[in-house]
């Protein structure tokens, strides 16, 4: 005989024991797309105790919708390795694209990243941050649907020794953290550049190379980079987005 109350138990517990176990973390990653993910992974596997929230329903980010909603990703050389570290099936098209079903690549990511140990909370919106000392040590979240709803609840806090925003495009993390510092971020004007219009070849490296600390303790990676330190976005080509998230992990591991 199956009892209900057995499985909102089940669901009850297990959920909040990891909810709790989560309060205090070596990195929270805020997004679980591309970047977000593949960070997660390369952290979680060297042992850290990495957490991150998600917004959304689903994980992935922008990855799923491929381009224009065909579901289909495009990497380039020099990050195809990394199609190989998550096992993501892909060929050839013309030498040096390579092209992967985006529905694949985000089930990878995902099982990788949860795998090797990332805790990840879907449905939950990171609205603020904790600064203390002009440093970044947490994070402030509540539960998506109460932002949807435009519900007056307040939220709770997570600390963490490093916060990476992987937020993509809006990179909130840091909007936030440049509205609540007054422009004291580590970019040139000490505020958000903004995201510049496409130019795939540049903004691949600019990715790579602008993942990094945007305020003390807050690293960017993936979109995030390019719209905080003012790159060209590059469309549905993904190795950027793959390499930036290992590099923040690198960086991360550094700092910690
Ligand atoms: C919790 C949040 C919050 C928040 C947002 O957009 P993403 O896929 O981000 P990246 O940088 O890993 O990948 C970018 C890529 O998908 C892309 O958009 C490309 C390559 N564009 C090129 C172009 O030219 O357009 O994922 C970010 C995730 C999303 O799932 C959001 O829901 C989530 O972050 N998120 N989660 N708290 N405040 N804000």
């Amino acid at each position: 005989m199956i009892e209900e109350t057995i499985i909102s138990r089940a669901i009850i517990e297990s959920y909040l024991n990891e909810l709790l176990e989560s309060i205090e973390s070596d990195v929270i990653i805020g997004g679980a797309g591309p970047s977000g993910l593949c960070a997660g992974y390369y952290l979680a596997k060297k042992g850290y105790r990495v957490v991150i929230f998600e917004r959304a329903l689903k994980l992935g980010g922008g990855m799923p919708g491929g381009g224009i909603m065909f579901n289909r990703i495009v990497v380039q050389e020099g990050a195809r390795e990394m199609f190989d570290e998550f096992n993501i099936r892909n060929h050839e098209y013309e030498p040096g694209y390579f092209v992967a079903n985006s529905l694949e690549a985000t089930a990878a990511l995902t099982d990788k990243a949860l795998k090797a140990g990332a805790r990840i909370f879907n449905l939950i919106t990171i609205e603020d941050v904790i600064i203390r000392e002009n440093r970044v040590s947490g994070v402030v979240i509540n539960w998506s649907s109460v932002e949807i709803a435009k519900l007056h609840i307040d939220p709770i806090s997570f600390s963490s020794k490093v916060v990476v925003d992987a937020t993509g495009h809006q990179s909130e993390i840091v909007h936030i953290v440049e509205k609540k510092s007054g422009g004291k971020l580590l970019t040139p004007s000490g505020r958000v550049e903004g995201e510049k219009s496409m130019h795939a070849d540049v903004a691949e490296q600019f990715t790579v190379e602008n993942t990094k600390e945007a305020y003390p303790n807050l690293f960017v990676c993936g979109m995030a980079s390019n719209a905080v330190f003012g790159g060209p976005r590059m469309g549905p080509i993904f190795g950027g987005m793959l390499l930036s998230g290992k590099k923040v992990a690198e960086l991360v591991m550094k700092k910690l």
